[in-house]
């Protein structure tokens, strides 16, 4: 494995690119133009910026999440084609500059969910947490409390103020979109893509949904292991792949991530490690990468990918906020360097033990 740490660019994470080069064995930065609204074409000149800051860093920048795509393409309203045309264009942009991997998702409307964004664990830190139960009928309550935690140069991708002030318009244009419409336009959207994804030398690697179920009557559709069958033989190319975020999946107990790197580690292009606790009533929340810490099998995961041979990038995911650290939440730089030290605790002990 590569080992990658996502970064949200100079001006808009405190953490720089100098910090992230003392947590031991990090290669790779996982990045994205984060001032770049949905159907925006990136060009060239701003790619260029940033990849010579990465790069004199001396980080690849091989994975870019994400180029977050329009609601007009997973709607399908007949504006997608243009909206498709400018991400083609963005592909061809951005391989340029080495970019072979686009994490992305198809989520309706919202990105991530989480009820409590700085909810206290045992430990005295704080962490991200879902509750069921809040999830119901008004979205804009939950929109409301997330976008209070945005700060200025403290952006969450995904939940772009201008898109949520757009609420009622949004949920009016999702209107009765199915799951099996929402599956179509998915398609139409890679079949699209491929030809210029394979002559770039670039893969689309979807991001599971999180959580796995539909929220506020939003279809989802990357939630389970049948999805991701559906996902890969529907466009049946190496370029059609998946960015395995185990938190994600692991919010429903019944998916067993390790089961499914086994089974897709070819079509596995990019992946996320975060683990997930399970409370009896259905709510969640996320702690640290210790594997008994959580439910999400981290030990098994790290082992499947080892297995595997797995040689793409992953990254930790969300971490706890610990140590007094202000900032973006998940995105903090301690606990996600201990979950990489973890991370890499267990692939030098495969490693080790292989060797004896
Ligand atoms: C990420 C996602 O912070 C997170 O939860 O894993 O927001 C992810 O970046 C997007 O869904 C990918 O498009
Ligand atoms: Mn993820």
């Amino acid at each position: 494995m590569q080992m990658g740490f996502r970064w949200f660019g100079s001006g808009n994470d405190k953490i720089t690119l100098a910090d992230i080069k003392q947590i031991p064995g990090v290669s790779s930065i996982v990045w994205a133009l984060h001032n770049k609204m949905p159907g925006e074409v990136w060009e060239k000149h701003e790619i260029a910026e940033v990849a010579q800051e990465i790069k004199s860093h001396g980080f690849t920048m091989e994975v870019v999440e994400s180029v977050n795509i329009h609601d007009d393409i997973k709607i399908g309203l007949p504006s997608r084609d243009a909206h498709i045309a400018a991400y083609i264009q963005t592909i061809r942009n951005l391989s340029e500059f080495g970019v072979k991997v686009i994490c992305y998702n198809f989520m309706p409307i919202f990105d991530w969910t989480r009820t409590e964004l700085f909810f206290p664990l045992e430990d005295g830190s704080t962490a991200l947490y879902y509750e069921k139960n809040k999830i119901q009928d008004d979205p804009k309550e939950m929109a409301e409390y997330i976008l209070s935690k945005q700060q200025e140069g403290n952006t969450f991708p995904g939940w772009e103020p201008e898109r949520m002030a757009r609420l009622d318009e949004l949920f009016a244009a999702y209107q009765g979109l199915t799951k099996e419409q929402l599956w179509d336009n998915l398609k139409y959207f890679l079949e699209a893509l491929m030809p210029v994804c394979r002559e770039c030398g670039v893969v689309m690697a979807i991001h599971p949904d999180d959580p796995p179920w539909d929220i506020f009557g939003l279809p989802r559709l990357i939630v389970d292991e049948p999805a991701v069958k559906r996902l890969l033989s529907m466009i049946d190319d190496p370029h059609n792949c998946l960015s395995l975020c185990s938190g994600s999946f692991s919010a429903n107990p019944d998916n067993n991530v390790a089961d499914i790197v086994r089974r897709y580690c070819d079509r596995i292009a990019f992946a996320h490690v975060r683990n997930v606790r399970h409370y009896p009533n259905g709510d969640f929340s996320e702690v640290s990468h210790r594997d008994c810490d959580g439910h999400t099998g981290i030990y098994d995961i790290i082992k499947a990918y080892y297995d595997c041979g797995f040689t793409g990038v992953i990254r930790p995911d969300h971490g706890r906020h610990i140590w007094g650290e202000q900032c973006r939440p998940g995105y903090g730089l301690y606990d996600r360097a201990l979950g990489i030290m973890y991370m890499w605790g267990i692939w030098d002990a495969l490693e080790k033990r292989k060797q004896k």
